[in-house]
C-alpha cells in the first residue's frame, strides 16, 4: 500500500511540470531596451515585444527595476486630441500571440530614475506575469527620437509635483 501511494506520487512529480508550465517560461522576451533620457529627467521607459508560445493567455501584471524607484505599466490614449499616459494593472498577452510595448503604447515607465540612463547602460527588469512566475530581463539603453517624449514629460510632471 505505502509502495504505490510513493509510485502515484513520483509519477504525478513527473507529470506536473509538463503540462503546466509557468507563464514566465512561456513568453519570450524579444529585443527589450530602455529610452536614453538627459541627466534631469525624473523619469524613463523600458519596452520589448513579449511573444505567448503558450496555448493559454497571460499578462505582465507587475515589473520592477533596479534603476527607478517606481516602475509602473503604461498605455498611451488619445485623449482631446492629446496623447497621454495611463497605467494599466496590466499588458494582455495573447495565447500563442505577440504584445509589443514600444514608444506611443504600451511601456514599461521607470519613475524617479536612481541614476540619468545613458546610452549603453543596462538596466535591469524583473517581469511578473499573470500566474506570479517573473522572469529577469536585462534592457540596454538606447537613444529614442520622435514622439512619446512629450507625454512622458507629461507624465514626470504629474508623478513629482513637488
Ligand atoms: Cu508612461
Amino acid at each position: 500500500m505505502k509502495k504505490t501511494f510513493a509510485a502515484l506520487a513520483l509519477s504525478a512529480a513527473a507529470w506536473f511540470p509538463a503540462t503546466w508550465a509557468a507563464d514566465a517560461d512561456q513568453v519570450q522576451v524579444i529585443d527589450p531596451y530602455a529610452r536614453a533620457v538627459p541627466p534631469t529627467a525624473p523619469a524613463s521607459a523600458a519596452f520589448m515585444t513579449l511573444r505567448n508560445r503558450g496555448d493559454h493567455p497571460t499578462a505582465l501584471v507587475g515589473a520592477e527595476s533596479d534603476v527607478a524607484e517606481i516602475t509602473e505599466l503604461h498605455t498611451h490614449v488619445h485623449e482631446n486630441g492629446m496623447m497621454k499616459m495611463r497605467p494599466v494593472a496590466r499588458i494582455p498577452v495573447p495565447a500563442k500571440g505577440k504584445t509589443q510595448l514600444k514608444p506611443g503604447g504600451y511601456h514599461i515607465m521607470l519613475i524617479r530614475l536612481k541614476h540619468p540612463l545613458k546610452p549603453g547602460d543596462k538596466v535591469h527588469l524583473t517581469l511578473r506575469f499573470a500566474d506570479g512566475s517573473t522572469r529577469a530581463v536585462t534592457a540596454p539603453v538606447r537613444p529614442i527620437n520622435g514622439m512619446g517624449g512629450m507625454g512622458h514629460m507629461h507624465h514626470g510632471n504629474m508623478h513629482h509635483a513637488h
